[in-house]
């Protein structure tokens, strides 16, 4: 395994545009749990019967109760080595983020140039969408559920994308533009949620070398040209 974190860190100084996506995996050594697989149970719901406009629409508030319960997990989480190890090669010129996480602890690592692929969970917007631009909130907890649009007193939303939810637009160009690069690395995501697990094919389509850092297989794993089956804040430890 060795040989394949030298192989990883001889590409990434030899590489000019690097991209790389990294999914909840990044962030289980810091303590915020996974969506699927083995301790990945929110709370025993699904993901898919949490995260959508029609969960919300029916129940608000148990849709807010499980996001500030996520939100107090997260709060005392600190970033680990795989975040700063992404944060010290954002510092190189050509460098892309497109994290699917919401937790904010890639930004708090220090990197630059983060795509919020899925938005931010710090993040709250008007349910009625008003017009009222987003606003940051760090509470946890909140002080009433479900918090409220300061401008029109409806409901808020976490600012953050659920299934059958579009990218946004701005972000979905950048992260579509970063696929066009020579390395490109997807960390510690399952790489079953689209649009985002389609980014890796086509950056291979565009010629980027492609690598894998997981503990355990995906259906990316058969496409990329290497595998670094491993944690990743193992793989990534002293790595900048
Ligand atoms: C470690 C580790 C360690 C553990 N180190 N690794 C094409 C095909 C099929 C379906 C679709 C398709 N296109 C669209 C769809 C529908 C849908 C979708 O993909 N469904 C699939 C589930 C089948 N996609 C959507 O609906 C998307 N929107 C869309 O397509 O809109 C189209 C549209 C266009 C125009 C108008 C209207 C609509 C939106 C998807 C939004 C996903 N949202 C969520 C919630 C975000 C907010 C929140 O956090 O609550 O995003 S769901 C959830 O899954 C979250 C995550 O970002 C996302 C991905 O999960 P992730 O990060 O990969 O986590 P896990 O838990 O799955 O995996 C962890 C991995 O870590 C595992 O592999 C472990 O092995 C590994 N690991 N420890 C490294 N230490
Ligand atoms: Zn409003």
């Amino acid at each position: 395994m060795d040989d394949a974190i030298d192989r990883l860190h001889r590409l990434i100084d030899a590489s000019t545009r690097i991209t790389v996506v990294t999914g909840a995996g990044v962030s289980a050594a810091s303590g915020v749990p996974t969506f699927r697989g083995a301790g990945g149970l929110w709370r025993s719901f699904r993901a898919e019967d949490l995260a959508t406009p029609a969960a919300f629409r029916r129940d608000p508030r148990l849709v807010w109760e499980w996001y500030d319960w996520r939100r107090g997990i997260i709060a005392a989480c600190e970033p680990n080595a795989a975040h700063r190890a992404i944060a010290a090669w954002s510092r190189r010129p050509g460098f892309t983020l497109i994290t699917q996480n919401v937790d904010g602890l890639h930004e708090r690592a220090g990197t630059s140039n983060v795509l919020r692929y899925h938005g931010s969970i710090w993040h709250l917007r008007c349910a009625t969408d008003c017009g009222q631009p987003e606003w940051e909130d760090r509470r946890a907890p909140l002080p009433a559920l479900p918090p409220l649009c300061p401008s029109c007193g409806g409901p808020a939303r976490p600012s953050v994308v659920w299934f059958g939810e579009p990218i946004e637009r701005a972000v979905a160009a950048a992260a579509d533009a970063a696929s066009d690069c020579d390395l490109f690395l997807s960390i510690g995501t399952s790489s079953v949620v689209y649009p985002a697990a389609g980014l890796l094919a086509q950056a291979r389509r565009r010629g980027a070398t492609t690598v894998e850092i997981n503990p355990d297989a995906t259906p990316s794993t058969s496409s990329v040209d290497f595998v670094i089956r491993m944690p990743a804040e193992e793989a990534l430890r002293g790595s900048s």
